[in-house]
């Protein structure tokens, strides 16, 4: 499953993976700076090197809708997406 970060925006504004199953992201920053993948409702956090695509570890979720950001200071309004585990 690939995310992309551009622009300071996600790309795929929500993301759909089962439930209890190991799900492996492919985390692509094509911009200049530093982001990350972070669902906190999860514990879950990735950085992002500029310019760079990195292997996250797998995430393992129980059913529901959770919400995943980018952290990084003034990133978070524009950086907020829908993962749906189910
Ligand atoms: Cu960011």
């Amino acid at each position: 499953m690939t995310v992309e970060a551009k622009n300071i925006q996600w790309v795929q504004k929500e993301l759909t993976i089962p439930a209890n199953t190991p799900v492996t992201f492919s985390l692509v920053n094509t911009d200049p700076t530093v982001h990350n993948f972070t669902i906190e409702a999860l514990g879950y956090k990735v950085d992002m090197p500029a310019s760079q695509t990195v292997a996250a570890p797998p995430l393992t979720a129980p059913p529901g809708t959770y919400e995943y950001v980018c952290t990084v200071p003034g990133h978070e309004l524009l950086m907020t997406g829908q993962l749906i585990v189910q």
